[in-house]
């Protein structure tokens, strides 16, 4: 067996942290994936290092928000078909192929966007959509083309679209393989906003620093709760909502927010 593929059956998996770079400013955590081919194909090392820099936003209590983007060309392209072709039925299940990284990134606490420039196809989408919020610039083309080369999403592709975009239009993507151009997808809402491309990037800045400028407990608390309505019915949603509400009345910010609206200032949130 080659030796690229013993280490999948190893799960002895090269984090390759090169191919992430990773900066903070006013408490945004911006991961950017950089890879040498611009569409940034995910292999397994590649994903694990993309989870690496986004947990450890995620440990730092001075980050508010965490932003993904990728490169002009495309957030990403997809898994690594280089990678990919070398595998087999034995070796994707015996290696978890889609579980180490691929599920970490939905656990993330901090709130997290996709800044979505170019591609965001198969594993890519999958990735964009493992976000919060997906934010587009209008050159932006979203798609699931795994059936065009014999395969199926397989990171969650079939079920995020779904919830997002509905039964009928997800259907025809994933059958398809046809690209939703940026406009599409925000008229369907897989997309919150499109941008034009010279405005795109101060818009996500913008965005991502407002969500980084709220109390940090009461964003996750939130992003927790709009969370539950994808797991489960309306009814466990309302009441988990509900705990979740209360328990806001513990935090010190809830006190801040509460007086700073009655002596009509700013709230100064202790993010406690
Ligand atoms: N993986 C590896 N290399 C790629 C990939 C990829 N996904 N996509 C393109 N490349 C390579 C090309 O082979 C080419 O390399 P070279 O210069 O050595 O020939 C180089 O990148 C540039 O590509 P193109 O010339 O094709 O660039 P274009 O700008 O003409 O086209 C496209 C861009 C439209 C994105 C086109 O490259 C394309 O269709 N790519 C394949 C997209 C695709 O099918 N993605 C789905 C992959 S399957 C998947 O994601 C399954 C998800 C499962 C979970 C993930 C587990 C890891």
């Amino acid at each position: 067996i080659e030796k690229s593929l013993m280490g999948f059956f190893m799960n002895n998996i090269v984090v390759k942290t090169e191919w992430v770079k990773s900066w903070s400013e006013n408490g945004v955590g911006w991961v950017q994936l950089n890879h040498e081919n611009k569409l940034n194909p995910l292999s397994a090392g590649f994903i694990l290092a993309i989870k690496e820099a986004t947990e450890k936003f995620d440990r730092d209590t001075s980050i508010g928000c965490i932003v993904l983007t990728g490169s002009d060309k495309a957030f990403a392209a997809g898994a690594d078909l280089k990678e990919m072709v070398k595998l087999n039925y034995s070796s994707v299940s015996e290696s978890r192929y889609i579980e180490n990284g691929w599920l970490d990134i939905p656990k993330i606490q901090t709130p997290i966007i996709a800044g979505v420039k170019g591609y965001a196809l198969g594993g890519g989408c999958e990735l964009a959509m493992m976000c919060d919020i997906i934010i587009a610039s209008e050159n932006a083309k979203f798609g699931q083309p795994e059936i065009n080369i014999g395969a199926i999403p397989g990171a969650g592709g079939t079920q995020r679209l779904t919830r997002s975009i509905g039964k009928s239009k997800a259907m025809l993507a994933v059958l398809t393989g046809d690209m939703i151009s940026a406009n599409d997808a925000e008229n369907c809402g897989l997309v919150a906003k499109v941008f034009k491309d010279n405005e795109y990037e101060i818009a996500l800045k913008e965005i991502a620093i407002k969500i980084a400028s709220q109390s940090k407990p009461l964003a996750k608390l939130a992003k927790q709760a709009v969370n539950v309505a994808y797991e489960t019915t309306l009814e466990e949603g309302v009441r988990s909502e509900r705990s979740l509400f209360y328990s806001t009345f513990a935090l010190e910010d809830h006190v801040e927010g509460m007086e700073a609206f009655s002596e009509k200032r700013k709230p100064n949130w202790k993010n406690k």
